[in-house]
């Protein structure tokens, strides 16, 4: 299918163009699988290397709620409160904190135990099809958001690569940039860079994605330009952002969160309402822009796809 290319009609007529294309595949997100099935059509049609990052009018998203019908958070609400402790700690103000700060050229360095190292940079990540992706995010902390994600399933990278039979996790490390992150030096406790970690099922599940923007637009430095993981049905802290190193590796990876207080947080880290933090319950969660609470929803609403993972794991443990 040919992409629409924004140098040939305005860029209003490009996105009213993709809603009603959209519209006539009679889109309602009913599930993930049948996101996932139309995703490939709805790529063809976006191209966000087409869109200048500080044009406000390419703010778009094919449809404005969830699939659960939960309405999606504002493109003001999404960059401006955020987690980014290599910037601050303070959520309202890595936004500006993070202004400017260089994320081209980049390069992501995948290897460990795989056949295929590979070295990509912005323009290799580019070549992946790009897919839009309505996600709720919960954080640990008790907030939450619908962001409407742009990227590509991380076992498309993952394929690439070929891990080999002894590959069982993978690890995720962040830029570590002690001159031109602020946090890095007044935070030294933590044990920087950030990394992360999943196992290699869960990382090849059609619902992990690589995101490399949002509302159509690329990623701003605040939510992790210009590539972070995407992982729903775990809390936020998974979701590793600006990442420059990905290993495939045989034993289970630790984190920045895990070494920073190991009786808090755990590998799995899956959104579970029944298993409290140490310190606060996590049965309700504000979604931002809300008064009052929501009910916290199993694996955040993702049951159905991903409860198979974790067959005969005690849930109650699995934090
Ligand atoms: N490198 C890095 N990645 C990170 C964090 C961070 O501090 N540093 N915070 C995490 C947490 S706690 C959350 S809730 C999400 C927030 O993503 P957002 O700011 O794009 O909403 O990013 C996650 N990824
Ligand atoms: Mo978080």
């Amino acid at each position: 299918m040919n992409k629409i290319k924004s140098s040939a009609i305005t860029r209003e007529h490009t996105y009213l163009s993709r809603r009603e294309f959209l519209k006539s595949m009679s889109i309602t997100a009913a599930s993930a699988a049948f996101l996932a099935a139309c995703n490939s059509a709805a790529a063809d049609l976006i191209d966000p290397a087409a869109i200048p990052a500080t044009d406000a009018t390419a703010v778009s998203a094919s449809t404005n709620t969830d699939e659960l019908g939960i309405a999606t958070n504002s493109y003001e609400d999404i960059t401006n409160y955020n987690n980014f402790y290599e910037f601050t700690t303070d959520k309202e103000r890595v936004a500006s904190l993070a202004k400017g700060y260089p994320t081209s050229p980049w390069e992501v360095q995948v290897g460990g135990l795989v056949s295929n190292p590979k070295t990509y940079s912005i323009d290799d990540l580019r070549k992946f099809e790009i897919e839009e992706r309505i996600y709720r995010m919960r954080c640990v902390e008790g907030w939450s958001m619908v962001i409407p994600w742009m990227g590509f399933p991380m076992h498309k990278l993952l394929r690439e690569v070929e891990p080999t039979s002894k590959a069982k996790y993978v690890r995720f490390v962040t830029i570590f940039d002690p001159d031109g992150m602020p946090g890095f030096k007044k935070y030294p406790w933590y044990q920087w860079p950030y990394t992360e970690g999943l196992r290699l099922d869960e990382a090849m599940h059609e619902l992990t994605i690589l995101s490399t923007g949002l509302y159509g637009k690329d990623l701003l430095p605040q939510n992790g330009a210009p590539i972070r993981l995407v992982v729903p049905w775990k809390y936020g802290l998974k979701s590793i952002k600006s990442i420059v190193k990905i290993d495939l590796v045989a034993e289970m990876p630790t984190s920045l969160w895990i070494a920073a207080a190991p009786k808090e947080y755990g590998f799995y880290a899956n959104v579970n309402p029944t298993v409290d933090h140490p310190r606060w319950s996590q049965a309700t969660e504000r979604r931002l822009g809300e008064f009052g609470r929501q009910e916290t929803l199993m694996f955040n609403g993702y049951e159905k796809e991903v409860a198979n993972l974790y067959m005969g794991m005690d849930l109650a443990t699995n934090f």
